[in-house]
């Protein structure tokens, strides 16, 4: 395809599979994430990008319109989970501007652009990677859940404002994924029957391959073997 994506928190886990499987499909990508010298992909342009900083965000959207962009996928996030008596002001900080700053400023910095696309008769796309945990919690998961629930509320208040510029949003909200989530290691034994990164490009390639007239607003995908129920 021709499509130029830029996708955020590129670097390894969920990101990076998602790079690997729409540079498969021919697709431009622009990723990002904060330590990008270990990761090359044919097809790819790996950049530097804290979506915490509005300065690093300008840069990478400057890089991202020069490419030509046409979708967005906000994946780049931050797991973190304790009961809410252990919860620092500094961790509160950290996940919420990752989770749901990160989103609101990655995609502001591109709005302005999708808008001019739409002038031009052309349908952008956004991505928004949130969590199967967007709309139910648990003990230990107060902080993580506000900033996944925080972020699902910008996706849909995002859903309404590009109704008017014909943006297409959705919400993929993986359970259960084999990643470096929450410092642990990807490839992890006990974590071989979770989803892979894989399985979440290839919700996120659905998405984008649907006709110009559909919107898919959410997928929600969990691992066979995680007991929840909807
Ligand atoms: O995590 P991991 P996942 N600015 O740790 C980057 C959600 N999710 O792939 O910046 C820019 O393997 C980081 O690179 P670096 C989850 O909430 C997951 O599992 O160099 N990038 C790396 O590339 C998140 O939204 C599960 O540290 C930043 C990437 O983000 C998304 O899936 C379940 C950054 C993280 O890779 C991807 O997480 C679920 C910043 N400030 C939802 N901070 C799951 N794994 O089970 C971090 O429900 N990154």
């Amino acid at each position: 395809s021709g499509r130029v994506v830029a996708v955020t928190g590129a670097s390894k886990g969920i990101g990076l599979g998602i790079v690997e499987r729409l540079v498969a499909q021919g697709a431009s990508v622009v990723a990002g994430a904060r330590d990008v010298s270990n990761v090359e992909r044919d097809g790819a342009v790996f950049l530097p990008l804290d979506v915490t900083s509005e300065e690093s965000v300008a840069e990478f959207a400057q890089a991202a319109r020069s490419a030509g962009v046409d979708s967005l996928v906000n994946n780049a996030g931050v797991g973190s989970f304790m009961p809410v008596q252990q919860i620092t002001i500094e961790e509160y900080r950290r996940v919420m501007d990752t989770n749901v700053l990160g989103t609101i400023l990655m995609t502001k910095a591109l709005v302005p652009h999708f808008q001019y696309r739409h002038a031009e008769g052309r349908v952008s796309h956004l991505i928004n990677i949130t969590s199967d945990v967007s709309t139910r919690t648990f003990a230990g998961g107060a902080l993580y859940t506000a900033s996944k629930y925080a972020q699902r509320a910008v996706t849909h208040a995002l859903a309404h404002e590009g109704h008017a510029y014909g943006l297409r949003v959705t919400e993929v909200r993986p359970g259960m994924v084999d990643t470096y989530f929450n410092d642990s290691q990807q490839g992890d034994p006990e974590k071989a029957a979770w989803l892979k990164p894989a399985d979440i490009a290839n919700a996120v390639a659905y998405a984008l391959s649907v006709p110009e007239h559909v919107r898919v607003d959410e997928i929600l995908l969990h691992p066979v073997v995680q007991d929840v129920a909807y």
